[in-house]
């Protein structure tokens, strides 16, 4: 299956690590120093401290009877069920946030293919206004999915542009509009207050829209990323991540510490730099790609 394949190459350089440390447990049964090199394993690729010695719990509960398959049922079950359609009545207005270059616009390419061939009415807004660049980035884009942009080059604030965004969502009935931000870091005051001004603006002069936003969080960045999360969702409000660049990783455990100290769900997984690269986040495969309990 193209689909789950996709997702199990993009967790193979984390698969490596992981499944090996559980191999040589195997090999050389449940033992002190085995398990202490799986649990620096699973640290490595940042599965978290809490869940980390969680699994190692289970491996030595059913070290005669095929832990493996225990830990899956674990891992899978510290992790929500995905409900990436959304049940709202209303459109929605999908905002993209994170920190620079963690691949706000490509995800916002990718979310916009992905709900075009899903049947919605797609529109995306170009609320980066402080890179020329970017608005063109966005364009290229809508370009080849062939939906409608909104942008303008000229104005300072980002929230201007939101506003003539979703006064065209409106006016053309767009069920889905995207809104690719400007990145900032989380540690600048100004910056998140801005943004905290577009979800503003959004909620109180659009009331007929159901306002999402969705954190991208660049999955090779481990505990920083978190700190990232951590800092936006105190500004704003984050309904989920976009783990991206998956495919170049070792450290695809983020998944974990994000749902269970954040309550962040991941809803998605980038897995490299076109159109199709993006996946809705699935549990069982995801845990299945990390151990290597289930064949691409
Ligand atoms: N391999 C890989 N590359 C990705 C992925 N997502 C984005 N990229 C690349 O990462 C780089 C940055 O992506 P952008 O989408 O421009 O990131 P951004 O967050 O919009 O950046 P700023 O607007 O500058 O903050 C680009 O070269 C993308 O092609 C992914 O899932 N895998
Ligand atoms: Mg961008």
């Amino acid at each position: 299956m193209a689909f789950m394949g996709k997702i199990f190459q993009a967790l193979r350089r984390t698969r490596e690590t992981v499944s090996d440390a559980f191999e040589t447990v195997v090999k050389r049964k449940v033992s002190v120093e085995s398990l202490e090199s799986l649990e620096d394993t699973l640290i490595g690729a940042d599965l978290g401290f809490d869940t980390v010695e969680a699994v190692l719990g289970v491996v030595e509960k059913h070290r005669k009877d095929g832990f493996i398959e225990k830990v899956e049922d674990y891992l899978v079950s510290q992790l929500p069920e995905n409900n990436s359609g959304s049940n709202s009545e209303k459109p929605i207005v999908l905002m993209i946030v994170g920190v620079n270059g963690t691949g706000k616009t490509t995800s916002s390419a990718k979310l916009a293919n992905h709900y075009k061939s899903n049947g919605e009415k797609v529109l995306m807004v170009a609320a980066d206004t402080y890179r020329a660049a970017a608005v063109d980035q966005l364009k290229v884009w809508a370009n080849r999915i062939d939906t409608k942009i909104i942008c303008n080059e000229q104005a300072q604030q980002p929230s201007a542009v939101l506003f003539d965004g979703l006064t065209a969502a409106k006016s053309s009935g767009a069920t889905m509009t995207i809104v690719d931000t400007a990145g900032r870091l989380h540690t600048y005051k100004n910056l998140m207050a801005e943004l905290e001004k577009m979800y503003r603006v959004a909620e109180t002069r659009f009331p007929e829209f159901e306002i999402h936003s969705l954190i991208t969080l660049d999955a090779s960045l481990g505990q920083n990323s978190l700190n990232q999360a951590k800092a936006f969702a105190e500004t704003v409000q984050v309904d989920g991540a976009i783990l991206t660049k998956m495919d170049g990783t070792a450290k695809g455990g983020i998944v974990f510490p994000l749902f269970k100290e954040l309550d962040i769900p991941v809803k998605f997984i980038g897995v490299g730099e076109d159109l199709s690269d993006l996946f809705p986040f699935n549990r069982q495969e995801y845990v299945q790609g990390l151990l290597g309990t289930a064949e691409a």
